[in-house]
């Protein structure tokens, strides 16, 4: 009798993340040529970079890594989905609120579970952005309709308690058998498939006019994974293939701006949102074949993680760039009916895009749009300068991005001792700065990626009915603890804490008083 095999919570992650991956190719085979392309931009840049590719993590790590997304109804199925993951050694990071953003609000707040130790990152990154439906905003729902969402979705079961038990055993032994590892992903992968089930055509519609997220969660009785993205190490390459094999891809890549310096956070893009057969049922309760747009081919490629500092800079710029592309249409408008001249921000904006980097921009990557506006990109890439440095030292002397810090033990002697401060550590040459990758999302980018693929649905858009009441439940971050029943932890700290040990560990090893 041989001792049975176990599966440690990395393993089950690690094979949990390929079966799913393998499911939602049988799924949404589009998906298996986006992994493809994925796989061979990555080859390319490995062998035109060498191990400088390889600087935001292994080539092991990245060809493995995926994000998946799922949405669910009810505090109780999110405490379910957390005791999944808990499994997987996933924990809930970040809070992420949907339903805020500009351009197109979604009635869903989020989190992320992925690992958070870096030996756990290193050996699987697997990550899942987790949805839950906000029926208690009334800027979305009425109070009926409400009620019968909240009804619909008490009578439902997503998870099968078996699964449930074995999630909970594997994750106080840390751990399950290798006949028990079996049951528990054949069913935890089973509980992410697309359903056959038919659905409810009328009480989809309904859910639909409020919004098609509402509707792909509360409209079925069912989850399933709604997206599954691959990382690519250089995802301007991988667009132009993508669409050079008829792929109909959305119209931007979302997040920073490319070739400003160090690549930051997460640029992502996707291909749109396909049609996938469903059996609907209709109103005289016969099943008709039917068709639904939900789900899409989401990419992405990671950057550094930028500190607080760093991000309030980030989100700065976007506020900037914003109010140049509210300007520049308002201009537009003022310019068509010949009316008032255009206020000072249109004045600005027109500074800007005049400027030589939009010049530049235009000319490399040909990112204005048909009339000579200047594209979000380029608006971006313009004002980068204004608060990125354009090297790493520099983002990590000015602590706008998170790195950690190492000893430099082989450094030449040359009679001097090491500086006090960080940024003379690094000229000097004592301690070296490795990149902490971003391992969350941006739910700017997300918001983007979900309008893309909304378009033409139908969904209205947030914002509009100026109720700011919330009817008791205030759905922030404390709230979505509480409903999972686990801590969602914060990102910053998470990073902050790696590199502080890390800086600590130098300190040390150079006999340093003060880090
Ligand atoms: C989640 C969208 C967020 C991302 O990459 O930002 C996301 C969803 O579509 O449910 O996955
Ligand atoms: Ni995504």
């Amino acid at each position: 009798n041989r001792p049975a095999t176990r599966l440690a919570p990395w393993q089950l992650r690690a094979a949990f993340a390929v079966r799913l991956s393998a499911m939602y190719g049988r799924e949404v085979p589009a998906y298996d040529t986006l992994v493809d392309v994925t796989r061979e931009v990555n080859e390319d840049v490995l062998r035109a970079r060498g191990g400088d590719a390889e600087r935001l993590g292994a080539i092991a790590r990245v060809t493995a890594e995926r994000h998946g997304a799922i949405r669910v109804g009810t505090p109780a199925e999110l405490e379910q989905v957390g005791r999944v993951f808990g499994a997987l050694g996933m924990r809930p990071v970040g809070f992420y609120d949907l339903r805020e953003a500009a351009a197109s609000a979604v009635p869903v707040v989020s989190t992320a579970f992925r690992p958070v130790d870096g030996d756990e990152l290193a050996r699987n990154p697997f990550r899942v952005f987790t949805s839950l439906l906000t029926p208690a905003d009334p800027r979305f729902f009425e109070p009926e309709l409400r009620q019968r969402l909240e009804r619909f979705l008490a009578g439902r079961e997503l998870f099968p308690p078996e699964l449930l038990a074995l999630a909970d055993r594997a994750e106080v032994e840390q751990g399950l058998s290798e006949g028990d590892a079996e049951r528990f992903l054949r069913l935890a992968v089973g509980a992410f498939e697309l359903s056959s089930e038919p659905v409810d055509k009328t009480w989809y519609e309904t859910l639909e006019r409020v919004s098609a997220v509402a509707a792909d969660i509360g409209g079925v009785r069912s989850t399933h994974i709604n997206h599954l993205t691959p990382r690519v190490l250089d995802i301007d390459e991988l667009y132009r293939r993508m669409t050079g094999r008829g792929i109909e891809m959305i119209d931007t890549i979302q997040g920073p701006p490319r070739g400003v310096g160090p690549d930051v956070l997460l640029r992502q893009t996707s291909f749109r949102a396909l049609d996938e057969p469903r059996a609907l049922r209709l109103a005289d309760g016969t099943v008709a074949a039917g068709s639904l747009r939900v789900r899409f081919g989401e990419v992405e490629a990671r950057g550094i993680a930028l500190t607080r500092r760093g991000r309030a800079c980030y989100d700065e710029l976007l506020d900037r760039a914003d109010r140049a592309d509210r300007a520049d249409r308002a201009d537009r408008e003022d310019r068509a009916d010949r009316a008032v001249p255009a206020g000072r921000e249109a004045a600005e904006a027109r500074a800007t895009a005049g400027g030589r980097d939009a010049a530049r921009a235009r000319a490399t990557a040909g990112t204005h749009d048909a009339a000579g506006t200047p594209t979000r990109a380029d608006r971006l890439r313009s004002l980068w300068p204004t608060r990125f440095p354009a090297t790493e030292h520099a983002l990590a002397a000015r602590g706008l991005a998170h790195f950690t810090y190492h000893a430099v033990t082989d450094r030449a002697r040359d009679g001097r001792t090491p500086p006090p401060d960080l940024p003379g550590l690094l000229r000097e040459g004592w301690i070296r700065a490795e990149p902490i990758v971003y391992e969350d999302f941006l739910p700017r980018s997300a918001a983007g990626i979900f309008q893309s693929n909304l378009e033409e649905s139908g969904t209205r858009r947030g914002g509009e009915a100026g109720q700011a009441g919330q009817a008791g439940v205030a759905y922030d971050s404390d709230w979505l603890s509480g409903a999972i029943g686990r801590d969602v932890l914060d990102p910053f700290a998470l990073y902050e804490r790696q590199q502080s040990l890390s800086l600590a560990r130098a300190a040390r090893e150079l006999r340093l008083e003060h880090p």
